[in-house]
């Protein structure tokens, strides 16, 4: 470091001070005099880039005085398109497969994966797309992804932009993964990483918190912040350039996803949605899925920790749940849609989660690693875009078809829950052309099972396929 550059660093801190002390922020330089030149040029670029401003109208807003207003009475169930279409509809879907399959060849729908998340509920240090996620080949959930688009290339003659969102924290780690995997055989030209947006997390009075002496306490700023960093980045000039009009959304933890699936693609051209999302019968009143509903006469989500229990458990006359539909977080967002939330930044709302955050003490200069959750963490979320959008819809889907979601070390939605998923449905499509597959007393798969996103993106792709014939116990990869 030179005595330029110490110099400059002197003015910043001057300047800086006296912005942090309007907001009462000031503490954050508290240990700036210890620091290495490089430490200090890195924390006062960290605190150039906040802004002050908004930060202060957030921690006025969500974080020293919160609370959450339901207006029950404006909230009913959503209605949705159903998995097996009603004889009315039936001619609609083959249109819109059609249509789908168009846009796809067309080069008119893009891939985007959201995989900024820490993974801390798996305990997963690396990104989360690097996770081994199916049962034999323990392909890791990027690979998953990338098989199925090269499939959809082959299949549809046409190549396939993935645009693939990232955080500060992950981002190196995760491009370097795709180039020591020479991307999965995908052409890099079409792959685009970039980072999302970081927010600092607060302390219960709306402190700005240090993670050490040199470092705010940043994490990602919640898949909502997936527009500004779609703009931020290029990504959206880089879909216009390219004559993408489509966005097909979803999460790196769900190796079952199906990226460009024509019906889906296909109603939401015709229906002319902004955004749409596909839903499954919930599980049980409380799945940790979002619940879809009808909130002021709009569609929208209500995340399962903010859904009061007198909704998610109220029944309909048949006794089954009323707000049945939960959120899988698979979307499709019209380009223009997505540009125009960019235009107003304020139009998504936070949402806030205590969370045990460590930090930074400032009267010992020791880090504390909190035993109970001491810190606010605001996050937005991509499906407050929905009521937001003039044309929305819900598609039914089928479970085993489309989520095996990986989340959690152990139990439900976890690696072992989701290996079981993917085997099953995997035995699903083997019966589904006629082969036989064992299965014990309880109708579980007798077998491991796994078909290649390369050999089939459906279980139409494996007719005609020759098969030994599988014994109970048999390790099976297609
Ligand atoms: C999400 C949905 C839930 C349901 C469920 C289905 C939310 C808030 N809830 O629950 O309603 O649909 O999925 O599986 O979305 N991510 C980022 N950046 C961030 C935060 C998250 O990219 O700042 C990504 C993350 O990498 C992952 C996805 O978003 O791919 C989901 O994040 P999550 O684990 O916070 O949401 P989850 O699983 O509780």
């Amino acid at each position: 470091m030179n005595s330029k550059s110490t110099k400059s660093s002197l003015i910043d801190y001057e300047k800086l001070m006296g912005l942090l002390k309007s907001y009462d922020q000031n503490y954050l330089l508290t240990y700036f005099s210890e620091l290495s030149q490089e430490q200090k040029t890195s924390l006062l670029e960290q605190i150039k880039n906040q802004d002050w401003e908004t930060l202060k109208l957030l921690i006025e807003r969500y974080v020293k005085d919160y609370t959450v207003a339901l207006d029950h009475y404006d909230i009913s169930p959503a209605p949705y398109y159903p998995a097996q279409p009603a004889l009315k509809d039936e001619a609609k879907y083959q249109e819109a497969i059609k249509l789908g399959k168009t846009l796809i060849a067309g080069g008119q729908v893009a891939a985007f994966t959201v995989a900024g998340g820490q993974g801390s509920r798996l305990g997963w240090d690396a990104p989360k797309g690097t996770f081994a996620a199916t049962p034999l080949r323990e392909k890791p959930l990027f690979q998953v992804f990338a098989e199925q688009l090269k499939k959809a290339e082959q299949n549809f003659g046409c190549a396939l932009p993935w645009y693939i969102m990232t955080s500060p924290m992950n981002d190196a780690d995760t491009r370097a993964f795709f180039k020591s995997h020479n991307y999965f055989g995908l052409n890099a030209k079409n792959i685009m990483f970039f980072p999302q947006g970081t927010l600092p997390s607060f302390s219960t009075e709306g402190k700005v918190l240090l993670q050490d002496k040199a470092n705010l306490a940043l994490s990602p700023d919640g898949h909502g912040g997936s527009f500004k960093a779609l703009k931020k980045s290029g990504a959206i000039a880089d879909m216009k350039k390219r004559g993408v009009e489509y966005i097909s959304y979803f999460q790196v933890d769900n190796p079952n996803v199906k990226i460009m699936d024509p019906l889906f693609i296909g109603l939401h051209a015709l229906d002319g949605a902004d955004m749409s999302a596909k839903m499954l019968p919930k599980a049980s009143a409380k799945e940790k899925v979002g619940n879809f509903c009808l909130i002021g006469g709009k569609l929208g989500i209500i995340e399962y920790s903010d859904m009061p229990s007198e909704l998610t458990d109220a029944k309909n006359d048949k006794g089954d749940l009323l707000y049945n539909a939960g959120s899988i977080a698979i979307h499709m967002i019209s380009l223009a849609f997505a540009e125009s939330i960019t235009e107003d930044p304020d139009s998504l709302p936070y949402h806030r989660a205590l969370k045990k955050v460590p930090y930074l003490d400032i009267t010992t200069g020791k880090i504390v690693e909190p035993k109970e959750p001491n810190a606010i963490k605001l996050e937005r979320f991509i499906f407050d875009a929905l009521p937001l959008a003039e044309q929305a819809f819900i598609l039914e889907t089928d479970r085993v078809e489309e989520f095996a979601p990986i989340k959690n070390a152990e139990g439900n939605d976890s690696p072992a829950s989701s290996r079981e998923l993917q085997t099953e449905r995997a035995a699903r499509w083997l019966e589904h052309v006629g082969y036989s597959v064992p299965r014990k007393a309880d109708g579980s798969v007798d077998a491991i099972i796994e078909i290649s996103p390369l050999t089939a993106s459906c279980a139409d792709d494996l007719k005609g396929l020759e098969l030994p014939k599988i014994k109970p116990g048999d390790k099976v990869y297609l």
